[in-house]
């Protein structure tokens, strides 16, 4: 079982800014902390963070070749990426978005979200613990039903 970690815009920003709201962890923390955790849990993890939609969809578009599942915080593009949205659905893996803060308690324009209707699983407002959930959840959960291959004449 092979999970993606994938982090959008300015999360690498992590541990640097606006410790009351994302946590004082940097990125390379917690992706240390997942890759460890992935190694308990006999699952591979595999962390991937960009600030470009066009980036960030060029690797999903490679992950049904090396990943089971995709554990996705969207950052900004949450609120606004019908592109990656499409993506998600593209590659046809089960998706469990995450979010550090709660989404629904802050401004107007975060609560809407372009993932969730297309996720397996949503967790926000619990930290960066809420990767953590993610991943233990999709490497418990069954992977996406491939398509059947076609009969043979
Ligand atoms: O709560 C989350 O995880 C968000 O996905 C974070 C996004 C925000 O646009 C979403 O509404 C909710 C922002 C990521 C920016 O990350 C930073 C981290 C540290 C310092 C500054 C920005």
């Amino acid at each position: 079982m092979r999970i993606a970690v994938i982090n959008g815009p300015n999360l690498n920003l992590l541990g640097t800014r606006e410790p009351e709201v994302y946590g004082k962890d940097t990125l390379h923390d917690l992706e240390r902390h997942l890759n460890d955790l992935g190694a308990e849990l006999g699952v591979r993890v595999e962390c991937f963070q960009s600030n470009h939609e066009g980036a960030l969809i060029d690797y999903l578009h490679g992950l049904p070749r090396k990943a089971d599942a995709v554990v996705i915080n969207p950052g900004g593009l949450t609120h606004t990426s019908v592109v990656l949205r499409d993506a998600l659905v593209g590659i046809g893996l089960p998706v469990y978005e995450v979010h550090i803060s709660n989404i629904h308690t802050r401004e107007e324009f975060r609560r809407h979200s372009f993932i969730s209707g297309i996720a397996r699983g949503v967790i926000c407002g619990m930290g960066l613990r809420g990767y953590e959930y993610a991943v233990r959840e999709a490497a418990a959960s069954a992977p996406a039903k491939k398509a059947a291959a076609p009969r043979k004449k």
